[in-house]
């Protein structure tokens, strides 16, 4: 038996007769949120395993971002970049403090970023590598996410994201995820790539762990092809994955220094959207005055929230927890799936964990263990089908994970 309070069914009508039906969410009404923990309208508590897919990484409601949030908007809230605003100047300085590139571009959402991304590669490729007027190519992955502009759903080939949305944009070309042979081809078939723009893990396509010598050798045959090499960090990054950036490769000498860096998500704790692309200044000046901006891009607000989200991040060593408490939730999940048949495959990194459940995408499965699992205290969603993404906010501890399994466990067994 499944529980949608009376409340919650209200609201869920009430959005279904006056909201737009872009989405279809579990049905659960949420109110509040601290830490790793969400409260529906009804007052019952879930651990939240989405964490609006991984944006709040420093747990709900952080007090000390939402702080930062409510001093800075008595003070000074938006300037647009007509003027100069005091807190501008620092945040970059910070951005480049903590990542090691020249100069940061702030936006507010993740896909306009990403869009900003583009236009920084198609201005260096004709002002940098000499490519002919309009004849840039940039390159991405098949099965990517990167947004729901125009621009980006051109170069999707999910076909939910894409069809009946054209005539698509030009100039994108894609290759497989994971498959460097085909990229390598591409790369040595067409002197006018501008860049490679890739996600580190892919999110959406469920959760998906490249080979290890995968981004170090994109990395290698970006330099050789002249080629920008843009990692998507927007989920993968900022702690989720076990270390600041996904690119970093577990550190040491393997850390990898992409061209360009997106940044969104859990740059602001989930406060408000605020996303940043990084990059050296051969790139990043290739766009001038008046090219490019966006109204809240860089608000002051925006930059207070967003520097306070990062010292979050590294004091309080999200990444080192997100790495210890990911390797205790796989082995948790692989126990789990020893004695239940019906976890077909354990996959991730760090909190950012898929479970891909046995059954074929059509089935319902997925998405009746989760309505379960809402039902025993925990929420996730199901991807493509028969996968559920499990990622919790960073700040959970070992005892919470400890209950989570038992949860999920429990939420499974009642199918086997
Ligand atoms: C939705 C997915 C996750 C992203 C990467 C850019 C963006 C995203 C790597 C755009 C956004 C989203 C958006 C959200 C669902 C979510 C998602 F399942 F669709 F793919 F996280 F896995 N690059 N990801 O993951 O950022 O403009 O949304 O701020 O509802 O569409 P945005």
């Amino acid at each position: 038996m499944t529980t949608t309070t009376t409340l919650a069914q209200e609201f869920i009508e009430k959005e279904d007769k006056y909201g737009a039906h872009n989405y279809h969410p579990l049905p659960v009404v949420l109110a509040r949120g601290e830490g790793v923990y969400v409260w529906d309208v009804a007052g019952k508590k879930y651990f939240d395993f989405l964490s609006a897919y991984s944006s709040v990484n420093q747990g709900h409601c952080h007090p000390r971002i939402l702080k930062a949030m409510t001093d800075q908007a008595a003070t000074l809230t938006l300037t647009s970049r007509a003027f100069h605003n005091n807190l501008l100047a620092v945040f970059e300085e910070h951005l480049h403090q903590i990542f090691g590139y020249d100069k940061a571009l702030p936006m507010n959402s993740g896909v306009e970023a990403v869009e900003t991304a583009m236009k920084l590669c198609r201005k260096w490729a004709y002002e940098v590598k000499g490519v002919a007027a309009n004849q840039a190519t940039i390159i991405f992955a098949k099965d990517n996410f990167h947004g729901r502009t125009l621009s980006v759903i051109s170069a999707s080939n999910d076909p939910v994201s894409r069809i009946g949305f054209g005539p698509y944009m030009n100039g994108m070309d894609a290759v497989p995820y994971n498959d460097l042979v085909a990229l390598e081809a591409k790369f040595a078939a067409n002197p006018n790539i501008a860049a490679f723009i890739v996600e580190p893990i892919q999110g959406e396509a469920g959760v998906v762990v490249p080979d290890a010598d995968y981004l170090p050798t994109v990395a290698k045959l970006c330099k050789q092809y002249n080629v920008l090499f843009v990692a998507d960090e927007i989920q993968s990054g900022l702690g989720r994955t076990g270390q600041l950036l996904e690119t970093y490769l577990d550190g040491g000498d393997t850390k990898l220094r992409p061209d360009i860096i997106i940044l969104g998500k859990a740059l602001s704790g989930g406060f408000m959207p605020v996303s940043a692309v990084l990059a050296d200044d051969e790139i990043m000046l290739t766009i001038k005055p008046g090219e490019h901006g966006s109204t809240y891009g860089g608000n002051p607000l925006a930059c207070a929230v967003a520097m306070e989200s990062l010292k979050i991040l590294i004091e309080e060593e999200l990444p080192q927890n997100a790495y210890k408490m990911g390797k205790l939730f796989r082995a948790g999940l692989e126990a789990i799936a020893k004695k239940n048949s019906l976890i077909q495959l354990v996959r991730g990194k760090g909190l950012l964990n898929a479970i891909v459940i046995n059954s074929d995408e059509h089935s319902s499965l997925a998405w009746d263990i989760c309505m379960k699992m809402r039902d025993y205290g925990l929420l996730a969603k199901p991807t493509h089908g028969n996968k559920i993404r499990l990622a919790p906010p960073l700040v959970i501890t070992e005892e919470q994970i400890g209950e989570s399994l038992a949860i999920i466990e429990k939420a499974l067994s009642e199918f086997s």
